[in-house]
């Protein structure tokens, strides 16, 4: 998706996310080397740099753990008020937005769509669709990624399939 100098390629596999799902007990063994999604990033300045942007691109699989769609770790930013636009590039999915306060929201994706994440609201990706959804980002170099917090306390709703629609539940 993104070609040139300083572009890196990451990428997580399920087994390195599962403890993000509800029920990471209904991923098949044999599925955990599985990837579950992609990050290619051109970061053309060093990271805590003022001023500067980054540019990535996040390419999700198609799937499921349980009922739970697959989805993006999650992260505040760690120079919290800095903020970062998604925009949907192909596929079909979900930006699950949290503020400090706990309150969730899902912000449709669909190729197109443009997201405004200001300060101070975490941010998680997830893929409802039967296809790759591939979603660009654009963020300032000085951001950072907390993961901490949520890794501590979660997203206080998830994204689940009832009965075929996606559906956000609070947990
Ligand atoms: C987007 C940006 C990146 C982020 C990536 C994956 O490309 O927000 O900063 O790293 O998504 O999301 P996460 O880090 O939450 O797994
Ligand atoms: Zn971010």
């Amino acid at each position: 998706m993104l070609q040139g100098a300083d572009v890196t390629t990451s990428q997580r596999t399920l087994k390195e996310i599962v403890s993000i799902y509800e029920r990471p007990e209904a991923v098949a063994p044999e599925d955990l080397e599985q990837i579950a999604y992609k990050v290619m990033a051109h970061l053309p300045v060093k990271e805590g740099t003022a001023g500067g942007l980054f540019f990535g691109t996040s390419i999700l699989m198609p799937g499921k753990v349980g009922d739970e769609y697959f989805m993006t770790k999650g992260h505040f930013h760690s120079n919290i008020d800095t903020a970062e636009y998604y925009w949907c590039i192909s596929g079909t999915g979900a930006l699950i937005l949290m503020d400090e306060e706990g309150n969730c929201q899902a912000k449709e994706m669909s190729p197109g769509a443009l997201h405004y994440i200001p300060g101070r609201v975490a941010h998680r990706l997830a893929n409802t669709g039967s296809c790759e959804l591939v979603v660009g980002a654009c963020w300032p170099s000085d951001a950072g990624h907390d993961y901490a917090t949520i890794e501590k306390n979660g997203f206080s709703a998830r994204l689940v399939d009832v009965d075929g629609v996606p559906t956000l539940k609070r947990v």
